[in-house]
């Protein structure tokens, strides 16, 4: 199951909510707090809270692939990841590389695309 913290007006949110519906993929959607730069007013105190316990930043969009143990920040990393895993049509070409373990948790790239996967189990 895919779970999708976003909101609308959101232009990041919206490339990952467009990337989803181009490949037909169902998910959960979570509106945490509305958008902006400096983060918008909370109108989801229970999505908020665990928009910040799954994550490490109140950024959105935020994606977690429950099925992948996959956790991911940075829209064109999410829209990458999802390509690359879940587009039947093309060969699964997303490869997850996992560097060392940091005091800020597991980091690594997705895709070549710049992202901050917070957790890989396989
Ligand atoms: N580079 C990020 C930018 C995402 C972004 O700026 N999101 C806004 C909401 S529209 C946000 O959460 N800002 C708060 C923050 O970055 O701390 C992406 O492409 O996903």
């Amino acid at each position: 199951m895919l779970e999708l913290y976003q909101a609308e007006g959101c232009p990041h949110c919206a490339k990952v909510r467009d990337k989803l519906s181009e490949l037909g993929v169902s998910y959960v959607s979570h509106t945490p707090r509305l958008p902006g730069g400096e983060g918008g007013d909370v109108v989801n105190r229970q999505a908020y809270d665990e928009l910040l316990a799954l994550g490490d930043a109140d950024q959105i969009p935020f994606l977690v692939d429950h099925d992948r143990g996959v956790r991911l920040y940075e829209s064109d990393a999410i829209v990458a990841y999802l390509d690359g895993q879940y587009d039947g049509s093309r060969e699964a070409r997303t490869t997850v590389e996992v560097h060392k373990p940091t005091e800020n948790g597991l980091r690594g790239t997705v895709a070549g695309v710049a992202g901050r996967l917070l957790q890989v189990v396989r």
